[in-house]
């Protein structure tokens, strides 16, 4: 009979793996993490390009697990740059004396569930193999970059460079002729940076987005010792609230439809002014329920535009007008749309004169050949399912999650999947995850599974599994909490439609972070209501919408 090499396999070693890691420590079981970069970081450890930051600001997207983590730690800006991210995660790992149990540059390419001796058989591409009572995923959202299959792009005679899989060594681009293909985050991050280097940068764009402008500025240690002062409360607020982050300014009370279009402008004139996405998304109760709210919101943001770009042409290509405003992940920038009064770069509409092929000399359109000596494709991930898609993940009868997953992604609260027992997926599809702040979100998955895994010891149990009725459930509900927003009217990431033939389905949970956490505790409260424990069933909560709008006051209730 087999036997297990560990309690626990991690699969990744970002914000997820990391504290996971110290978790399973604290609760006295082994625990081997298994990373396919050569360092921890995840995905600040790939997404290297120039300007690459985070869209949270940085005294909310660190951990709140260690008061003394907490308070020790100086964050140099409002949003932290990827270097800094990555040297905090480095901090962290020796910190807690996490490097031990991390093995670096391998990549997990199978796991296997062997139903006889309960466990996890997981392969990796090194040849090793190891057997483990739980497997737990912090594969990440964000971490199997796209690269799109444009015709001719391995005869390019120049450098080609992904935005998720950056040079760890950098790219040199003075006096070069760049083509950035993609105008999401990463792209609207980069491409003011490369245009400041370049000779000259031709973007190249399928669709406008909104962004709000990150005023990025140095955090002062008297702010910062303040905010430090009150961080129980701010976390507490996190926590509870929407989209897991407690400061920025409030929602207001008044649908943007009931509100007089002098007063709207003035309340977004006050946002812009605080920049950063808490102050454009959720502004009001009607944002992302009416596209006609949104589109109010969208006009605003179209004025700036077109107050900020001299050519009124490039202006007008550069106003989002195919989606709501939200209904794509909001960018939040720093000088991009003003990058485009730079002589240097030049703005090129895909959708009057799309990419035909990259010749070796360049960006061929229908129109003409745009010469490039580097082109960097800003063009996103198979977000949320590409990675686990990608490690060949066999349960119950050899039965494949891939294919579990044809039709979109099946999952109880996006933790665990019926026929997959002591499988993990955190921050999985079905919860908060990208549509939140996703170390609030990590931090509430690992604590709920280490609280898990201590009651299994606890009774002796060996296995856990969702039931498939509390799968269904939850996947209604998931799916019924979406339908009447703006997010199933784009073409988004998170419905799967940037990469061809992705069943489109709206993928995170977006009934808000506080409503979750909410339903996980019941659930926990509740002996783990809808899974089987060693094969004794307990059914789901009848009715998950009880929970929505749920606050910490009348959850505590
Ligand atoms: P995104 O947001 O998915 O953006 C990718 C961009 O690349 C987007 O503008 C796409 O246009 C464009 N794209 C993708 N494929 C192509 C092809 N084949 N031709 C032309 N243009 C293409 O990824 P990011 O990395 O920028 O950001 C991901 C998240 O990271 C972000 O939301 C933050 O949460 C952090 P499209 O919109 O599909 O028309």
């Amino acid at each position: 009979m087999a036997k297990a090499d560990y309690d626990a396999i991690v699969v990744g070693a970002g914000f997820t793996g990391l504290y996971m890691l110290y978790k399973l420590r604290e609760l006295g079981l082994s625990a081997r993490v298994i990373e396919a970069g050569s360092d921890v970081g995840g995905t600040w450890y790939w997404n290297r390009y120039p300007g690459a930051r985070c869209d949270i600001e940085s005294m909310e997207y660190s951990y709140s697990f260690s008061p003394e983590l907490e308070q020790e730690w100086e964050w140099t800006e409002r949003y932290a740059s990827q270097p800094e991210i990555l040297h905090y995660l480095r901090h962290v790992a020796e910190r807690f004396d996490l490097r031990r149990d991390i093995a670096f540059d391998t990549r997990v390419t199978a796991a296997c569930w062997d139903e006889g001796a309960a466990l996890w058989a997981v392969e990796m591409d090194r040849g090793e193999r190891l057997a483990a009572h739980y497997c737990i995923m912090g594969t990440g959202c964000l971490s199997s970059p796209n690269r799109p299959d444009i015709s001719g792009l391995g005869d390019f005679a120049g450098e080609t460079y992904l935005t998720g899989l950056w040079p760890h060594e950098g790219v040199d681009f003075a006096g070069k002729r760049v083509a950035v293909i993609g105008t999401g985050s990463s792209g609207i991050q980069s491409i003011p940076v490369i245009a400041r280097e370049a000779d000259h940068v031709t973007v190249f764009q399928r669709t406008a987005n909104f962004t709000v402008p990150a005023h990025n500025r140095p955090l002062a240690s008297e702010e910062q010792a303040a905010i430090k002062a009150g961080y129980r409360e701010l976390r507490a607020l996190e926590r509870h609230s929407p989209g897991g982050v407690g400061s920025g300014p409030p929602q207001s009370l008044e649908p943007i439809l009931a509100t007089p279009p002098d007063e709207l402008r003035e309340d977004l004139e006050r946002r812009w002014e605080i920049g950063g996405l808490g102050g454009f998304l959720n502004t009001h109760p009607d944002t992302i329920l009416s596209a006609e709210a949104a589109d109010r919101v969208a006009e605003f943001l179209r004025a700036k535009i077109r107050e900020t770009v001299s050519d009124p042409d490039v202006a007008e290509l550069l106003c989002p007008a195919s989606h709501p405003m939200g209904s794509k992940r909001l960018c939040v920038d720093t000088g991009f749309h003003a990058t485009f009064n730079r002589e240097n770069v030049e703005l090129v509409d895909l959708n009057a004169t799309p990419i035909e092929r990259i010749a070796p000399e360049g960006v061929q359109t229908s129109e003409k050949l745009y010469p490039a000596d580097i082109i960097v494709l800003a063009t996103g991930f198979d977000a949320m399912t590409g990675t686990l898609a990608r490690i060949d993940i066999r349960g119950k009868g050899g039965a494949a999650l891939k294919d579990k997953w044809a039709e979109g992604p099946r999952s109880y609260l996006g933790l665990m999947c019926a026929g997959f027992p002591n499988l993990f997926t955190v921050t999985g599809p079905g919860s908060p995850s990208v549509i939140s702040n996703m170390v609030v979100s990590i931090e509430q998955h690992v604590e709920w599974i280490a609280g898990l895994l201590a009651e299994l010891r606890r009774c002796g149990a060996a296995t856990v599994e969702p039931l498939a009725e509390a799968e269904d459930a939850w996947g209604e509900h998931v799916s019924a909490v979406a339908a009447p927003t703006i997010f199933m009217q784009a073409d988004s990431w998170y419905v799967g439609a940037n990469i061809p033939g992705k069943p489109r389905v709206f993928m995170p949970y977006i009934g808000g972070v506080g409503t979750y956490r909410a339903i996980c505790k019941d659930v926990a409260a509740k002996n783990y209501a809808g899974f089987a424990v060693d094969g004794q069933t307990i059914p789901p909560p009848a009715d998950f919408t009880v929970y929505l709008g749920m606050t910490r006051e009348t959850e505590a209730a």
